[in-house]
């Protein structure tokens, strides 16, 4: 699939990896939200029995599982203790583990952009202060990095100082960013720059929108008339709908998720602010509930603080434990 025309040194993709890694554990597991250490402190005797997963099925859903998801859980690991299968602290462990990969490894896809169709339109959404605007920045650097061109379209035209974000950064990394005065329609601004896009032959546009209107009602007619006003040039497009979402807001980001799903039905995740949160069990809820590729996740600032979503890597910040770190 995604051919990138120049790739970065793979070691030194490794090591930003490994120092991502590191940062997610540490950010993460911050507070309450380490589990192992639960899970032991759970079954001091080593027996595991109806008490312990109770007590667990608290753990779960105060590290923003949500209900129903760690009712699923729990229900499973139920079945196994109903089998003989849970015979010491180990095996509950292990079959925790499997189970939030279970709910985690489907929705692991990374976003990939094809050779084709050009411009390929990625339409970032969500509600104000989500970090959609940072998230483009950070975007764009991985995709000039692997060799891409980018284009920026500064569809939140409800905000001034949301056009000059963008253009501060388009000019500071020489990338070309389509605005128009604020207040103009959005629909309109991202239309004229898909159009630039194709004259220049540009690979990837990054369409940035509001988070914030009047009513939510309004924002979601807003992005939907977008959606359809670029489908106009290019049927296929946006050919990504990224909703960006807030950790931090634990379970109302499930919310917002589904709400913006049904309006619009997104086609990947990125979710920023997780060092804002000691309760990384968000994503679990909403990978459970929407089943939506997560593409990114967020600990930070920088841009390096940004990274693909990995399953593995993710259950295993969730649960280790303290001393890891
Ligand atoms: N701690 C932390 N802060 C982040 C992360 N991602 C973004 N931010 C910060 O969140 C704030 C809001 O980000 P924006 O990108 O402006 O959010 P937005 O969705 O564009 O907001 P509106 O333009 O108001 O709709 C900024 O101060 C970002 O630096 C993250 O992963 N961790
Ligand atoms: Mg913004």
């Amino acid at each position: 699939m995604a051919m990138f025309k120049k790739k970065k040194n793979p070691q030194e993709d490794q090591s930003s990896r490994d120092g991502f890694i590191k940062r997610l554990r540490s950010r993460l597991n911050r507070g309450d939200s380490w589990l192992t250490y639960d899970l032991t402190k759970l079954a001091p005797g080593g027996k595991i029995d109806e008490d312990v997963l109770e007590q667990l099925e608290t753990q779960l859903v105060s590290a923003d599982i949500g209900v129903d998801t760690t009712e699923r859980i729990i229900n499973g690991l139920q079945r196994r203790l109903d089998r003989k299968e849970l015979k010491d602290i180990e095996a509950l462990g292990a079959s925790l583990r499997g189970a939030l990969l279970d709910i985690l490894k489907p929705v692991e896809q990374p976003l990939e952009i094809p050779d084709a169709p050009r411009p390929y339109v990625i339409l970032m959404v969500g509600i104000n202060g989500a970090g959609k605007t940072t998230t483009i920045g950070k975007l764009a650097r991985r995709f000039l990095d692997d060799g891409l061109t980018v284009m920026l379209a500064a569809g939140d035209t409800f905000r001034a100082a949301a056009v000059e974000q963008l253009q501060v950064w388009g000019e500071r990394n020489n990338v070309p960013v389509i605005a128009q005065k604020s207040g103009a329609d959005p629909a309109a601004v991202i239309f004229d720059a898909c159009e630039a896009a194709r004259a220049r032959g540009i690979d990837v546009l990054l369409a940035d929108t509001a988070g914030r209107l009047q009513t939510q009602q309004g924002l979601m007619d807003e992005l939907a008339k977008i959606k359809r006003v670029i489908g106009k040039l290019d049927p296929g497009a946006p050919h990504e709908i990224m909703l960006v979402l807030d950790a931090s807001l634990g379970q109302n980001a499930l919310v917002q998720a589904e709400k913006f799903h049904a309006s619009l039905g997104i086609t990947g995740i990125t979710i920023t602010k997780l060092d804002g949160t000691a309760k990384g069990g968000i994503l679990l809820s909403i990978a459970d509930r929407l089943k939506v590729p997560v593409r990114f996740i967020g600990v930070g600032e920088a841009a390096e603080d940004m990274q693909p979503f990995n399953a593995e890597e993710y259950v295993a910040a969730l649960l280790a434990g303290r001393q890891d770190n």
